[in-house]
């Protein structure tokens, strides 16, 4: 199948200078009118045929200059419409088409979620609403006029300001809104629906007064204030740490219950998934709180990195994303804990991020080819890129990296660019060459870096050696060495910083290594003792470090370490060797168990840690990261073994001090979003948890916990936990969440995540049993998310089942949503991307099941993609 590769960029042959749409929107159908106007760029030829897309339309009219075309002049097909002789000159092309949006369930281009008509337009879904030179390098104003019922479609929403609106006859009314911002056509958008609102305004550092308003279902909008809230801190945000102001007079925020992914940043009027704004303390966890904060910061923050300057083309789509995400994930650090917010990141990076740079489906955070784009909205281009955007803040430090973005906002407002642009700032704005450093971009998979060390204590001299490897991925057989900065320090025998008088034998920038050989030995000399090197300070660089870092030493950083992120990394690094080792039949010794827990009791009482920190020492690594470290020929029931062995092991001679501190740590004070609370609650969810897991009456703990909660966080936490480790009051909980809160979908959503999630072996035969109920909404993506991609993501257990049952439930699903809706269908095939790493019975259901999916249906191109990759070809 069709390839799309980088290298064969080329502009196209016109350009459109100004786009007017006129919408009238109707029950039955819709009418789109387009007038474009269009010119050849100079260097076109006469006589150059313009290739527009379109994907599904019907052409209805066609006119140039206001005369309708002869039959000759064009050619209209599933794919587009060509002109095949247009005016060598600047001209306006009218179109006009119907489009059906009910029946639009792929959820791009226009559609109904609800009653409402709505769009989703990245990456490819304009040419769905009308004919277009729909990718990101075509910039053009906006003017849209939209006309529709008012007893419907009292709200009529597009990009931009509002410039008029009126009475239209016959009970309609319309709406212009014009966007002066030159946009590529992936940023459009258009909201028309009788919905709520919540307004607010917010004054920009120059003094302009922004109109703010969130839009809804009736009856949702005090569910909307903590968005609201969120949205004002990221303005002030943006400003304050990147001199960036808003643009419009008003910014619009718009929930919607059918959307493929979480949110959408089209100019001036973002589009969420209302998962992702609305929140109360009865139906919203903690998570769903901070995910609220910073997903509306992320699209937010889209403004100037994506809308100002956006993409030239969708291989460099990281060129947006991972920078934003680096956004988000500052801001996130700024309003909450730093340290904290870091191990949340890295947890994620490593859970999801690493498993696909060390699979079948790995490619650059900037591919070179694709076949479908859809399949490229990925962790690695999201999180490594924002990987990536990190690094080279810590080379360039705090102040140089500012200077780099205030150049890459000079230059390149209004431009559609590239990586390379993106990396010149940076050498430009700091005096710098950073060609070695743009691999990151180029090469996919995860470095290795090795790490061993020597100290001479007769010349007082300590000898570090660090040397990086980088296995194959897809295309890409040999790696040449990545430029990685190792943040560090040495800790001296009594647990604090140790000095050196002087290093040499490599590049050392105040306390960070810059590793950009295969191997570097450096060489520091005055040091007075042996000291242990603490290493990756902030996780400093997306790599798995390998080191024979003993168990003592590694318990020791996790007590004396300066740096909090490399204190919890300790503790998680000797928690994956022995469960790892254990998980592959090398038991792990008492005393080894013994002093991780005095470790993990030590931090649990430092009076200096905070709760949230404290939480996250206290949780073992899961079963993924766990099977990552083994590597090859996995066993997952191992694994979860393993696991569930380590926690008994560790909580059995605690646990009545746990629970004593479980108790301690109730809330008495009314619910509050905010991280301190936030951070104890998730403490004591952390110790209830190993309560759960390592002791017998965990279970009926967890039971008590749910039953007199009194904000989600509590009882979702206590009925997940049940589940996860299916106590002998699951069940019952899980029947009391689901009727509880009957009628609530986002909270349906929390329970078929938690029922998915769980190990019994029922659960294949329940989820199937839930997806097959006649009331299922089957075309809604945040319910088969919850169900289909938690199994095949966090349930491994029963996904890799030896006997392919897992396999099979999931393609048969598959194979159904594949027709319905291929961007969801596609998705939750990539949980098939670890089966490389399993045993080979496993590996092989596991083929066979994608086989059969293949050759029995014709899939779609996002399906098929992935399922290739997969296996291999
Ligand atoms: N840019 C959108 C993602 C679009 C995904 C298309 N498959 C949201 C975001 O990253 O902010
Ligand atoms: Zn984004």
């Amino acid at each position: 199948e069709h390839t799309i590769y980088l290298k064969d960029y080329a502009p196209t042959p016109y350009r459109i200078v100004t786009v007017e749409l006129d919408f009238k929107i109707l029950e039955e159908k819709t009418r789109v009118r387009a007038q474009l106007t269009i010119e050849p760029r100079p260097e076109t030829e006469p006589g150059t045929p313009l290739v527009l897309d379109g994907d599904g339309l019907t052409l209805d009219s066609i006119a140039i200059d206001g005369l309708p075309l002869v039959l000759s002049a064009y050619l209209a097909d599933e794919n587009g419409l060509t002109l095949v002789e247009p005016p060598h000159r600047r001209f306006v092309l009218e179109t006009e088409v119907f489009l059906d949006p009910a029946a639009n369930k792929k959820l791009m281009g226009l559609y109904r979620s609800g009653g409402t008509w709505c769009t989703q337009c990245e990456p490819e879904g304009f040419r769905r609403i009308t004919y277009y030179l729909d990718r990101p390098d075509i910039l053009a104003p906006f003017k849209v006029r939209i006309t529709a019922p008012l007893a419907v479609a009292p709200v009529l929403l597009s990009n931009g300001n509002l410039i008029d609106k009126g009475d239209a006859g016959d009970g309609l009314h319309f709406a212009l809104w014009e966007d002066p911002f030159p946009k590529p056509s992936y940023l459009f958008a258009l909201v028309a629906g009788n919905l709520g609102s919540i307004t607010d305004s917010f004054t920009t550092m120059s003094g302009r007064k922004v109109d703010l308003a969130i839009y809804c279902t009736h009856g949702k909008e005090s569910e909307c204030l903590y968005a609201m809230d969120s949205l004002k801190r990221s303005m002030a945000w943006d400003e304050r740490r990147f001199g960036r102001e808003y643009d419009l007079d008003v910014f619009n925020i718009v929930a919607v219950s059918d959307f493929n992914f979480g949110a959408m940043e089209n100019k001036g009027l973002n589009i969420f998934n209302d998962k992702l704004v609305f929140a109360s303390p009865e139906t919203a966890s903690d998570a769903n709180y901070g995910n609220i904060e910073r997903v509306i910061a992320h699209e937010y923050f889209h403004n100037w990195t994506g809308d100002r300057i956006t993409c030239r083309d969708w291989f460099q789509l990281c060129l947006k994303e991972g920078l934003t995400v680096y956004r988000d994930q500052e801001f996130s650090s700024d309003e909450r804990s730093r340290p904290v917010q870091r191990i949340h990141d890295v947890q994620n990076l490593r859970t999801l991020q690493f498993p696909e740079d060390g699979g079948p489906l790995a490619h650059p955070p900037r591919p070179d080819r694709y076949r479908e784009i859809n399949n490229f909205y990925t962790t690695t281009v999201y999180e490594k890129g924002s990987e990536i955007v990190r690094m080279l803040s810590t080379l360039l430090g705090e102040a140089g990296f500012r200077k780099g973005m205030d150049l890459y906002f000079e230059r390149h407002d209004g431009d559609a660019t590239t990586i390379e642009a993106f990396i010149k700032v940076f050498e430009d704005a700091n005096g710098v060459d950073l060609a070695q450093f743009a691999q990151w971009y180029l090469q996919a998979g995860t470095p290795e870096v090795t790490v061993s060390d020597e100290y001479d204590s007769a010349t007082q001299t300590y000898r570090l050696n660090l040397s990086q490897k980088t296995k194959p991925t897809p295309n890409q057989p040999d790696k040449p060495p990545f430029v990685i900065p190792v943040r560090f320090g040495l800790v001296g025998p009594n647990g604090s910083p140790m000095g050196w008088s002087g290093v040499s034998g490599g590049t050392v920038q105040e306390d960070v290594i810059v590793l950009d050989e295969e191997s570097v030995t450096l060489t520091f000399t005055g040091v007075a003792n042996k000291p242990v090197p603490s290493l990756f300070r902030g996780f400093s660089a997306p790599v798995r470090v390998v080191s024979n870092m003993d168990l003592e030493t590694l318990l020791f950083l996790a007590r004396h370490d300066s740096d909090p992120f490399n204190r919890w990394d300790a503790l998680q690094t000797a928690a994956t060797r022995l469960l790892s080792e254990g998980a592959q039949g090398r038991a792990w010794t008492g005393d080894a168990v013994d002093a991780l827990r005095d470790a993990l009791v030590e931090t649990v009482q430092d009076p200096s840690l905070d709760d949230a920190f404290k939480a996250q020492a206290i949780s073992l690594p899961g079963e993924g990261v766990i099977a990552r470290q083994i590597g090859e020929n996995v066993d997952p029931d191992a694994v979860a073994r393993a696991r569930r062995q380590m926690i008994r092991e560790l909580v059995a001679p605690v646990g009545a001090a746990l629970e004593r501190r479980y108790e301690e740590l109730t809330i008495s004070d009314p619910y509050s979003p905010d991280a301190a609370q936030a951070g104890r609650r998730s403490l004591r969810n952390g110790l209830l948890s190993l309560l759960v897991a390592g002791t017998e009456t965990g279970g009926q703990l967890a039971a008590r916990q749910y039953e007199t909660a009194s904000n989600m966080t509590d009882r979702y936490a206590a009925m997940a936990i049940s589940a996860h480790n299916w106590t002998g009051e699951a069940p019952a909980l899980l029947g009391d969440f689901r009727t509880r809160f009957a009628g609530d979908p986002l909270v349906f959503d929390k329970w078929l995540t938690a029922s998915a999630q769980a190990p019994d072996d029922g659960v294949v035969e329940r989820i199937r049993a839930t997806l097959a109920a006649p009331d299922f909404p089957r075309t809604n993506p945040n319910r088969l998310r919850s169900l289909l991609a938690s199994f095949v993501m966090s349930n491994p257990v029963q996904f890799a089942r030896a006997d392919g049952a897992g396999y099979a439930m999931v393609t048969e699903a598959v194979a159904e949503i594949d027709k319905v809706n291929p961007q969801v269908a596609s998705r939750i095939l990539t949980g098939f991307r670890t089966l490389p790493s399993l045993e080979s019975a496993r590996q092989a259901a596991g083929r066979s099941a994608l086989e059969a999916l293949r050759a029995q249906h014709k899939l779609s191109r996002n399906s098929s993609d992935i399922i290739d990759r997969i296996l291999g070809n």
